[in-house]
């Protein structure tokens, strides 16, 4: 799958069926916050309780596609023997589709496999990490003292509100205050039927971790309710769908404008003012994916 051999697609069209018995975990968050130190510290706890579990951890700005990155090798080393826990760090060399595509095909297989958990890590905020973690059931958001612009962003409304909120390092003396900002954050939407619990951990000593964990199911408790999870997985999978095929598009435009002369003097006659952009869109269009004037957005309303 992460060399996008076309049998791979043969394999996850005949595993589909199978799946969807996997509850997918995003966790997310700020560079070296300590997500894959706490996804460690989760899967010790789980294993405790036999239950088999995938991570799949995913490094947009990282163009290796295949073998472990080297945090995530020493973070969770402790469960590289076992053979109820698969464990992989995947960049996005090789996908057409991009992020997207690379992780729900891991999630599937993995699903397939029998993983009763997958966790799907990533970094960051923005439209990649979305692209991610957009797939999974429970949005697990970690945050570390002195992840200000984090809670800035939560507060502007940038960055989706997620399931449960970390913060981890809270041995650090800003733990505290930074919990009761963002509670004061998350108390100013008050339509919500899923209040986004907070819970302060510590990573590295599995502080907290079982309370952690109880949220996550307490989530998935209140999702399996009235066909909520149902409908959300629904709506995550066509989002899913549009992401990769939105992927796919921009792939082969950039290849489409790459190979052509003609499609390249288009951006060079844009570039000298001789052109506007709209028209030389327009063209473009029309000329890759034989789009006519409907697409321009000017007159679709
Ligand atoms: N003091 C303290 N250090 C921690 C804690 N959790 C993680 N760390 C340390 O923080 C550093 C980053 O941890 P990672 O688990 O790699 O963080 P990450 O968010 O996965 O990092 P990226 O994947 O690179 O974004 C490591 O040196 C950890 O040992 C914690 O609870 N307390
Ligand atoms: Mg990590």
């Amino acid at each position: 799958m992460e060399n996008s051999d076309p049998l791979a697609y043969e394999v996850v069209r005949d595993l589909y069926p199978e799946t969807g018995k996997a509850y997918a975990i995003g966790v997310t968050g700020p560079p070296g916050v300590g997500k894959s130190s706490l996804i460690s510290a989760l899967v010790r706890h789980l294993r405790e309780q036999d239950r088999t579990i995938g991570v799949v951890s995913v490094d947009p700005s990282s163009p290796f596609s295949q073998g472990a990155l080297l945090g995530d090798r020493i973070r969770l080393a402790d469960h590289f023997l076992d053979p109820g826990v698969f464990i992989r760090s995947m960049g996005t060399r090789g996908h057409l589709g991009g992020l997207a595509e690379a992780t729900l095909q891991a999630l599937l297989v993995l699903d397939a496999a029998g993983k009763d958990l997958v966790f799907l890590e990533t970094v960051g905020a923005g439209q990649s990490e979305v692209e991610v973690i957009g797939i999974a059931d429970t949005i697990v958001l970690v945050l570390m003292p002195g992840s200000g612009d984090s809670v800035q962003a939560l507060k502007a409304g940038i960055m989706e509100i997620p399931d449960v909120i970390a913060i981890n390092k809270m041995d650090h003396p800003a733990a505290k205050t930074m919990r009761n900002e963002v509670r004061s954050i998350l108390s100013l939407d008050r339509e919500r039927s899923w209040k986004p619990p907070i819970v302060l951990t510590e990573a590295t000593r599995g502080e907290n971790v079982p309370e952690l964990w109880e949220k996550v199911e307490e989530h998935r408790a209140h999702l399996e309710q009235e066909g909520r999870l149902e409908e959300r997985r629904r709506k995550n999978l066509a989002g899913e769908v549009f992401a990769v095929a939105s992927g796919r598009a921009k792939a082969h435009l950039q290849q489409a404008v790459a190979d052509d002369p003609e499609l390249r003097r288009l951006l060079d006659e844009v570039q000298k003012r001789e052109l506007d952009p709209l028209t030389a869109v327009r063209e473009i269009m029309e000329k890759v994916f034989h789009l006519g004037d409907a697409t321009d957005g000017t007159n679709t309303r």
